[in-house]
């Protein structure tokens, strides 16, 4: 009898232990210790979570992340609006936000064509001003924002977008004013304003051979005048079949060999049809209600759903499969109801790009990214 009880108690206790290793197995399982051993695994961060508004969102991002960018706050139109004022809140907290939880932190994005103000360009009598007027005001910029993150941001997207998609340079204010020099001066004035930084040069349509190819004999010119680039940052903005695998792999490759870091930036998948097959589409009114351009407004089927996941694997083990190369994959965003693919290239639609849902539940395609790696 006695035996018998105290079998009972140890099975009870060997059930318990059990169950509580599992439990903390399961508690550890994130993305970001999965990818421990291979790259950082980072996610965008908008205005509320910055603020950690929501503490259930905050653990999420804490616990399944190792790297930071913030989506818009460090955008010149908001954290320098006019001449001489800096407007630091939203990067104190999440560069505080990523010290505290040991994340890698980026800076996003230094120099860009889009959501900078007009100021920037012009003098006081709304004529645009001269390159050594540009690149002042871009050293100033850039010694602020970079002087003030020594040693807490540790890489930085020096210029975003410069190219169009056959490699040439995109005609922005930038370039139009300062030519190809604005780009070399972005380098120039980050490498002196925080040596220790890393310095990238960040793009979407990496996956087409000219726009890439463009991207790599653009830092290959920084290199030839003695300027430093760490790596190249491919966004991700990828729907369910394109680009294809082998593409981006060649991509890739290519800026490997070119002796770079590579980084999947902003990757998020839309499962939504292209709103400009749409017959009469005007992308400037809501597709709220066109069932078409907006086929899974009340939910996912499960067939779209495996799909996604299925994509998210076989692109996981693509990048998994160049570990050494790859040095991190961004997510543009937290969960699906805060990606800006509901609202782009048409707005008012619901899309499921992400690996979190509306209410934060993992999907299928987070199981499946944690699968590539066995976990
Ligand atoms: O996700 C960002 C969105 O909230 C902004 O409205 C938009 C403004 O252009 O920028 C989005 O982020 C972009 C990123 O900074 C650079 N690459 C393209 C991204 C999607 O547009």
């Amino acid at each position: 009898m006695k035996a018998l009880q105290f079998l009972t108690i140890s099975g009870v206790f060997l059930t318990l232990t059990i169950s509580c290793v599992q439990t903390e197995k399961m508690e550890k399982m994130t993305l970001r210790t999965a990818y421990a051993d291979d790259f950082y695994i980072g996610a965008a961060l908008g205005w509320g979570q910055i603020l950690a508004e929501d503490s259930v969102e905050s653990s999420l991002i804490k616990n399944e992340f190792s790297s930071l960018s913030p989506e818009n706050a460090m955008k010149w139109m908001y954290v320098h609006p006019k001449p001489d004022t800096f407007n630091f809140e939203y990067t104190d907290k999440i560069v505080a936000m990523a010290n505290r939880n040991d994340q890698f932190m980026i800076g996003h994005t230094l120099i860009w064509h889009n959501q900078t103000p007009e100021w920037v360009f012009k003098d006081g009598n709304d004529a645009l001003i001269d390159s050594s007027a540009l690149f002042g005001r871009m050293k100033h910029h850039i010694n602020t924002i970079m002087g003030r993150y020594q040693g807490r941001i540790g890489g930085y997207d020096v210029v975003n977008e410069a190219l169009n998609d056959d490699g040439t340079f995109r005609e922005s204010m930038f370039y139009q004013i300062g030519g190809v020099d604005f780009i070399y001066k972005a380098f120039e004035y980050a490498a002196q304003a925080d040596p220790e930084a890393e310095l990238y040069y960040n793009d979407y349509s990496m996956n087409r051979a000219e726009k890439c190819d463009g991207a790599v004999r653009l830092a290959e010119a920084l290199k030839s005048r003695g300027l430093r680039i760490d790596g190249i940052g491919m966004q991700g903005h990828w729907g369910l079949d394109r680009p294809t695998l082998e593409e981006i792999e060649t991509s890739i490759l290519k800026i490997r060999n070119a002796g770079l870091k590579v980084m999947i930036t902003e990757l998020d998948i839309t499962v939504l049809p292209n709103p400009r097959n749409v017959e009469g589409a005007d992308l400037s009114a809501s597709f709220e209600n066109n069932a078409e351009a907006n086929p899974y407004k009340v939910g996912l089927p499960d067939s779209v759903q495996e799909a996604l996941a299925q994509r998210y694997a076989d692109l996981f083990k693509l990048f998994h499969k160049h570990r050494e190369t790859i040095t991190r994959v961004t997510f543009w965003g937290v969960h699906d109801g805060q990606s800006w693919k509901n609202n782009w290239p048409a707005r008012g639609r619901t899309d499921y790009p992400l690996l979190f849902d509306r209410s934060l539940a993992p999907k299928p395609a987070y199981q499946a990214v944690l699968g590539v790696v066995g976990k």
